[in-house]
């Protein structure tokens, strides 16, 4: 390994703005700099209420907040008044930005799915998500290429109405509305946020069998759809214009738990898969610094003819966020493990000795008797971590 610290690890997260090669993390860069705060809360708790109410109140430190939604008893899943939406707007209020821990790992074509449909629609609502890339680099550019339709799709939502004839709209069967919305987003506007058929007031009307359907556009970003929010947010965060919609990935590249298979030879493949995917891929979540690092790092033995990679190592600048996170008790020098695998570190040694960027807290934060207060000594304390790393490399 290189003696030399790689460059990103020198700088500050200001500094690091401009060469990102992503739009997500150059603004989560400079968040991170108007917040004062590497923390990301997983906000791992049993109801939705809890997770909205925890959102609210610990907002203020954090530039992330992780959720795992298939934990959470009582999602709502209406795309624009659900948790989700709530969560959304939580976000805007706070300035953070909303990373599901999903763990996409499957072929690609199904990755597509899960990403962007069924239940749960993560794309809509989460601004980040992760993937483990043990089925090979493919689903990346496959959850890639999903990202970019949906992006090129969301400046501009279809609302449908019947307004004219028989059979009105609530007398559809669910599903056969939903195909005919689906047939009415073929026509829908993709380039430039305008109509190819063009229309003059954003209002078209279509003839589908014996009922005449009524499309609006609108943006997706419109505070009317902030209204129905019952959280009343439609405030926003005054430090820093609100989040492009550009959404991002984290490659799962290192795990904290104990007896994690996840080798060296499987990190240098995320490594790989990570400089190849640069538009999509923010970073890692990983226990180590992996910007500027080489085959000969992590799995010299490792015969995968491609080196194309190795020379890419200096342009590096993935962000990293680290869970396995945790403050000794007091009196206690190293914090415990939770008798289930799960091994912590401090956020000093995560952060300035091994060279993360993002500190992930969840039970350290969420069982303490005064989770917002908490949040704060974590925040201050992962700051310290990250200033003393750039002391210490300078
Ligand atoms: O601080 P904890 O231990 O209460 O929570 C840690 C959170 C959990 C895990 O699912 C997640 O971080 N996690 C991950 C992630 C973020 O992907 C990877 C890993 O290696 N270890 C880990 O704990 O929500």
């Amino acid at each position: 390994m290189s003696t030399t610290p790689h460059w990103s690890l020198k700088q500050s997260f200001a500094e690091r703005v401009e060469s990102s090669s992503h739009p997500l993390t150059s603004y989560l860069f400079r968040l991170m700099e108007v917040k004062q705060s590497n923390l990301c809360l997983s906000a791992d708790v049993e109801h939705a209420r809890e997770l909205l109410a925890l959102a609210d109140q610990v907002g203020p430190s954090i530039v992330v907040l992780k959720t795992h939604y298939d934990l959470i008893t009582g999602w709502d899943y209406q795309p624009h008044t659900g948790t989700g939406a709530k969560l959304a707007a939580l976000a805007r209020k706070h300035g953070f930005l909303i990373f599901e821990d999903r763990k996409f790992v499957d072929i690609g074509s199904t990755v597509q799915k899960q990403y962007t449909a069924g239940t749960a629609c993560v794309i809509e609502w989460a601004h980040i998500t992760n993937a483990d890339i043990h089925a090979g680099e493919a689903m990346v550019s496959a959850m890639a290429q999903a990202a970019q339709k949906w992006r090129e799709r969301v400046p501009y939502e279809v609302k449908t109405s019947v307004s004219v004839g028989t059979p009105g709209a609530d007398q559809f069967a669910d599903e056969e509305a939903e195909d005919r919305v689906e047939e009415l987003r073929k026509i829908v506007p993709r380039e430039n946020g305008t109509s190819r058929e063009k229309d003059t007031d954003g209002r078209k009307g279509s003839i589908v069998s014996v009922t005449t359907v009524t499309q609006t556009y609108e943006p997706a970003d419109s505070p009317r759809l902030a209204k129905t929010i019952s959280e009343g947010d439609e405030t926003v965060f005054p430090g820093i214009e609100e989040a492009p919609l550009e959404r991002g990935l984290l490659i799962l590249a290192q795990m904290s738990s104990k007896g994690c298979l996840m080798d060296g030879k499987y990190t240098w493949e995320c490594v790989k898969a990570a400089r190849k995917n640069k538009d999509f891929v923010m970073g890692y979540v990983a226990q180590q610094n992996l910007n500027g690092i080489t085959k000969q790092d992590l799995a010299p033995a490792y015969d995968d003819h491609e080196s194309a990679a190795e020379e890419e190592a200096q342009a590096d600048n993935f962000i990293h966020m680290t869970p396995g996170c945790k403050l000794p008790p007091p009196g206690e020098e190293a914090p415990q493990g939770d008798g289930l695998g799960q091994q912590y570190n401090t956020p000093d040694n995560l952060v300035n000795i091994k060279g993360t960027d993002i500190a992930i807290v969840g039970r350290g934060i969420i069982t303490a008797s005064d989770p917002p207060a908490e949040a704060e000594r974590y925040r201050r304390k992962a700051w310290k971590a990250y200033q003393d790393r750039r002391e210490r490399l300078a």
